[in-house]
């Protein structure tokens, strides 16, 4: 009979070939970002200090105790020279925790920290977190802005789905000691609520996502901009839609900012999710967008269509047909770490430099809105081709 030790001493082995797998550039690429073959992060790279109880008086049988669902829509940045997710954990109880795994190149290796985060509480407690978004602003401070989620109190009896959707607030110097801020105060429900990077006429702007409902985005037209005074005390006072949701578009549903943009010498690229409805239920894909550089709020390009979208193993998941991102890093070098999650199940990266990204939006045709445009743009580029290879 196995003895229990070396039953101990399998799981970490296994574990640990898990963990540190080298991952392998896709084959293909159409240039503008490449793909990896193996997800960066799975239930499975959860710690197994987190899920077992080793002690086998207690265990004896080794069973796992605590069980993990999923690893997906991680906030990122760039801390002591390592690839930091803040990444939302949700266990088999359906609740979701932000925990964080570092990576000493970006793309494998990750490995989480021992304790995931225990955020303080606000007055009203939430019931659920999820999805952050990472910023090291320049008045000093990392804050980290969530989705908190309560049972909405208006929900009829009987209705245990409702739910309301606001925006958490937490900042850090060490990314260990979160300071918990009171949530964001709207008039609506919000989700993909993202802090921008900079002071914008000496006040702090919001990218938000007003919403009627828990899900349905209704009358909010899309991302939104808020300026904010002061982040201990966030409200949104005045809110406009700067990058619309759009009829027979990715993003006619709905749509929100990923993470917060990224300054380059020709804009503000920004990257966010779409939400378009079918046969099979809601498709997310991500799509890129620029901005001007002395005003945030004005889009300068947008290429049409989607720049990700799920691709096999991505499209199955425990919401299937989803790609989502918050989280991504540019390095000094000029290459950007795009982290996406699939499916709401695993993350990924995608890898490319600021001078592709910018390139595809500055050069990629705008949606034109009918299918007759589209095939004009393609009319253009054969015209341009035909004269070029003669
Ligand atoms: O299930 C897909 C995504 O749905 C929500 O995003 P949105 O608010 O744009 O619809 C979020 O719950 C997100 O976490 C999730 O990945």
């Amino acid at each position: 009979m196995e003895l229990f030790q070396d039953k101990i001493k399998k799981i970490f082995r296994e574990h640990e070939s898990l963990l540190s797998r080298k991952n392998q550039k896709k084959e293909k690429t159409n240039g503008i970002y490449q793909r990896y073959k193996s997800p960066v992060l799975t239930a499975g790279h959860t710690p197994l200090i987190w899920r077992y109880d080793f002690n086998e008086k207690d265990n004896p049988l080794l069973l796992e105790r605590i069980g993990m669902n999923g690893t997906f829509n991680s906030g990122a940045m760039k801390w002591n020279n390592k690839y930091i997710l803040v990444v939302r954990v949700e266990g088999d109880d359906r609740k979701s925790f932000f925990a964080i795994a570092e990576s000493p190149n970006g793309i494998d290796n990750f490995r989480f920290w021992e304790y995931p985060i225990l955020l303080p509480d606000v007055e009203d407690p939430e019931i659920n977190v999820y999805d952050m978004r990472l910023t090291r602003h320049q008045d000093g401070w990392i804050y980290g802005l969530f989705c908190a989620e309560r049972k909405d109190p208006a929900a009829a009896p009987g209705d245990l789905s409702s739910a309301t959707a606001s925006c958490g607030i937490v900042r850090t110097r060490d990314l260990k000691t979160w300071e918990r801020l009171p949530d964001l105060i709207s008039k609506s429900q919000q989700r993909n609520v993202v802090l921008h990077p900079e002071f914008v006429g000496g006040k702090y702007a919001l990218y938000t996502r007003p919403q009627d409902g828990f899900i349905d985005a209704g009358s909010g037209g899309g991302i939104g901009w808020a300026l904010i005074d002061d982040m201990t005390k966030a409200e949104v006072n005045d809110e406009k839609i700067i990058n619309f949701r759009q009829y027979h578009t990715i993003k006619e549903v709905k749509n929100g900012e990923g993470p917060h943009p990224i300054k380059t010498d020709k804009g503000w690229l920004h990257l966010a999710h779409g939400v378009r409805a079918c046969a099979a239920g809601l498709r997310y894909v991500l799509y890129l967008y620029m901005t001007d550089l002395e005003d945030p709020t004005k889009i300068i390009a947008e290429p049409a269509g989607h720049f990700m979208a799920p691709k096999r193993k991505e499209r199955v998941g425990d919401v299937s047909n989803v790609l989502f991102s918050n989280g991504w890093i540019a390095d000094e070098d000029g290459t950007v770490y795009i982290y996406y999650a699939s499916s709401d199940t695993r993350m990924h990266v995608a890898t490319s430099t600021i001078d592709k990204l910018t390139d595809y939006c500055l050069h990629t045709p705008a949606d034109g809105g009918r299918s007759r445009t589209s095939v004009e743009a393609i009319y253009k580029l054969i015209d341009k081709n035909l004269k070029q290879l003669k």
